[in-house]
């Protein structure tokens, strides 16, 4: 694998999945793949659980790591192309990324979405950049429009969870006081899509995904009605996608908030979320510390994916 932004770059899931539970079984069964060999963990936004477990991963493979954070001790970075620096950005991309390079095998970014140009966002191009500039492999942290490894490690979770094959997985919205991009609920939709799981979205009108981004899911409107027989609930806020709200909070509507009621109408699902979540906006503290809530298990999967992505890096260079 020589870089990893998307689903279309882990091939076919089932191999995937069964990788990543043998490198859980056996995590340090790679310990000479990364002797030597660098890894650059790159932060334009905060991170605990990415920080940590990519980190704890490389370590597991024998690598050494090296984190940057963009925001803190590093020359402020301009983006675009073109610009006349003369304000407060005193280094650009284009130098900073290949001097990056210099100095490691691999490289994760973290970049979020700006919010304000959805084209901007949508064209990825922070990442794209790395990709393009850094002469390495490179692989998302959370990038502007996707979060693959926190797909993955929600799909190893499903996998080791699930008590029926083709388990009813709903993503349903939740109410969040910020705005919060749409790489989690996009890059979910992505790798449920490519499962043979039964898929449901749920959210109030306005907040439609990206078409690309909810393909063949099932959309409706009605939480309740959603949360029906689900097997998994996996609750995420996001902030409007449509034009002319892109990245705007349109309601923080509590009626959304997953409770002991609305956990009620599923078949004894599980509950998931990527973390950091906001307690009693998003979800109650009854669900989220009920024996049903899987969050932290979801969390220590995080270290599964990037270990079986890095180990299919490593073993392409
Ligand atoms: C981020 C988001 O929603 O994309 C990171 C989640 C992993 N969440 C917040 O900024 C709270
Ligand atoms: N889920 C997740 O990516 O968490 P962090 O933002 O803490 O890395």
């Amino acid at each position: 694998m020589k870089n990893f932004t998307t689903v279309n770059d882990i091939g076919d899931l089932h191999s995937a999945v069964k990788e990543a539970l043998e490198i859980k079984a056996d995590r340090f069964a790679y310990t000479d793949l990364g002797r030597n060999k660098t890894l650059l963990m790159v932060f334009f936004n905060s991170s605990l659980r990415t920080r940590l477990s990519t980190q704890k991963a490389a370590m597991n493979l024998g690598m050494n790591v090296i984190v940057l954070d963009v925001n803190q001790g590093a020359w402020k970075l301009e983006t675009e192309r073109g610009v006349i620096m003369d304000g407060d950005k005193a280094e650009h991309l284009l130098e900073a990324i290949p001097v990056m390079g210099c100095y490691c095998d691999v490289i994760g970014v973290r970049s979020f979405a700006g919010l304000k140009n959805r084209d901007e966002d949508y064209e990825e191009r922070v990442i794209n950049q790395f990709i393009k500039y850094s002469g390495r492999p490179v692989f998302s942290m959370e990038a502007a429009t996707r979060h693959p490894l926190q797909s993955f490690a929600d799909l190893i979770t499903i996998e080791e969870f699930k008590e029926v094959e083709r388990p009813k997985i709903v993503m349903t919205w939740a109410p969040h006081p910020k705005a919060l991009p749409q790489a989690v609920p996009n890059s979910f939709a992505e790798w449920m899509n490519a499962t043979d799981y039964d898929f449901v979205i749920t959210h109030p009108h306005g907040y439609e995904l990206d078409p690309k981004f909810v393909g063949n899911a099932r959309v409706e409107y009605d939480q309740r009605k959603a949360l029906e027989g689900a097997d998994f609930v996996y609750a995420k806020n996001w902030s409007a996608y449509q034009a002319p709200d892109y990245g705007k909070v349109l309601s923080t509507d509590r009626n959304w908030t997953v409770d002991t009621e609305k956990m009620a109408l599923t078949n004894h699902a599980f509950f998931m979320h990527c973390l950091p979540v906001r307690r009693n906006m998003i979800v109650t503290d009854d669900v989220i510390e009920s024996p049903r809530s899987i969050v932290i298990p979801e969390a220590a999967n995080r270290e599964i994916s990037a270990q079986t992505v890095l180990k299919r890096i490593l073993e392409s260079l």
